[in-house]
C-alpha cells in the first residue's frame, strides 16, 4: 500500500510538472533519462536565485521509483544568450541516490539553462536541461 501510495505521489508530481524544461520559482521538477527508465528529481533548496549560491537536491529513481546512485553525473549552468557559463559546481552524495549540488551560481539575471548530464555504466552520456529565468534586478548585461 505505502509503495502503491508512493507511486501514485510520483505520478502526480510528474504530471504536475509535465512542462519540464521551464521552472520558474517552482519547487521541484523531474527530469526523465533513458526514456523515463530513469527520474531525477529536482529540487531547490536555497534559490534559483541571482548572485549568490543556490542549493539544489537531486534524487535520482529508476522505474521502480527506487533510489539509485548513477555511476556519474554533472550539473553545469549555462547562459544561451550569451554564450557563457558559470562556476563549477560541486556535488556531493547524501544518502542513497540523494544528493546536493552546491556552489550554484547564476551571475546575472536572465534566462539560464541547468544542463544534468547522467552517465550510463557503459559510458554513454544523457543530457536534460532545466530553464531557470531569473530575474534582472538592475544588472547590466555585458557584450
Ligand atoms: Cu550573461
Amino acid at each position: 500500500m505505502k509503495a502503491l501510495l508512493l507511486a501514485f505521489c510520483y505520478l502526480f508530481t510528474g504530471v504536475a510538472h509535465a512542462h519540464v524544461g521551464h521552472m520558474h520559482g517552482e519547487p521541484t521538477s523531474q527530469l526523465r533519462f533513458a526514456q523515463g527508465r530513469v527520474v531525477a528529481r529536482v529540487s531547490w533548496i536555497t534559490g534559483p536565485q541571482v548572485a549568490v549560491e543556490s542549493l539544489m537536491r537531486i534524487e535520482w529513481r529508476d522505474e521502480n521509483a527506487a533510489l539509485i546512485d548513477p555511476v556519474r553525473f554533472d550539473v553545469v549552468l549555462w547562459m544561451p544568450s550569451m554564450d557563457h557559463g558559470s562556476a563549477p559546481t560541486r556535488i556531493e552524495r547524501f544518502g542513497d541516490g540523494v544528493y546536493q549540488v552546491s556552489n550554484v551560481y547564476f551571475i546575472m539575471g536572465g534566462e539560464w539553462d541547468v544542463h544534468v548530464t547522467l552517465t550510463y555504466p557503459d559510458g554513454t552520456q544523457e543530457t536534460q536541461t532545466i530553464s531557470v529565468d531569473l530575474p534582472d534586478h538592475g544588472h547590466h548585461h555585458h557584450h
